[in-house]
């Protein structure tokens, strides 16, 4: 039996999109959660990896049971505590939701977020790295596939599938903030005025301004001194 009073605990390197994606479903639910913080470099070794094998972050913890995989912790949390359902009802419009999740995986992150995030923010904030220029290039095409494709299936709707926030929203909205925050924002955004609005109406809700990068390194912070 789970038991959604039973406090999640969010195991992760202050930073990573993914995990703030599952923090800010874990706040959309109101459910009880607390960091696990790791340093940074934490996720590649043990004891880590005795959670996740393969490195990643996030890995969720509750009443016992491991989980990683974001999409899988999402529906995971959606389950245990149905309301509010993030996860529309009507067959086409959770198609449409999962799909959206697929992109984020395997064409935002991938080759995009992975590289352009990377080379802008996370190198340099935490490995003191010089934006490879070249490697942005390179990923540029395809980033402006994908920014092209969310921005259509977004078209004029509130958020992914409808007028209701759902999982899409939540796991979208990190990799698109990352994204929004480099200079090469202006470029992917041009003309799709709508993704622009829908992340500003996003990054409004409490669930993401309290899961910012800085709120969560604050959270680290205040647990190693506690
Ligand atoms: N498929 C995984 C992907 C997670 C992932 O790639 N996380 C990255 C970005 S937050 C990560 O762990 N980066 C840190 C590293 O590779 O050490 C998921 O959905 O959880």
């Amino acid at each position: 039996m789970t038991q959604p009073n039973t406090p999640f605990i969010v195991h992760t390197v202050p930073g990573s999109p993914f995990a703030r994606s599952v923090m800010a479903t874990l706040i959309e639910k109101h459910l009880p959660w607390r960091l696990h913080p790791l340093p940074p470099g934490g996720s590649r070794q043990k004891p880590y990896l005795d959670l996740q094998p393969f490195g990643r972050l996030p890995t969720l913890e509750h009443d016992g049971f491991i989980l990683y995989e974001t999409q899988a912790i999402l529906r995971y949390l959606d389950r245990v505590s149905p309301d509010p359902a993030l996860t529309p009802t009507d067959i086409r419009a959770a198609a449409r939701m999962d799909q959206v999740m697929n992109i984020n995986d395997w064409h935002l992150f991938q080759g995009c977020g992975n590289i352009i995030g990377f080379q802008r923010i996370v190198g340099p904030a935490l490995m003191g790295l010089t934006p490879d220029l070249a490697v942005i290039a390179e990923a540029m095409p395809r980033a402006h596939v994908v920014i092209e494709t969310l921005s259509k299936i977004l078209g004029d709707q509130t958020f992914f599938v409808g007028e209701r926030l759902s999982l899409a929203d939540l796991l979208v909205a990190p990799q698109l903030d990352f994204l929004a925050q480099t200079p090469e924002w202006a470029e992917l955004s041009q003309g799709r005025e709508n993704l622009n609005a829908w992340l500003a109406r996003l990054l409004e809700r409490p669930s993401f301004q309290q899961t910012t990068w800085a709120q969560v390194s604050a959270m680290a912070k205040a647990m190693a001194s506690a």
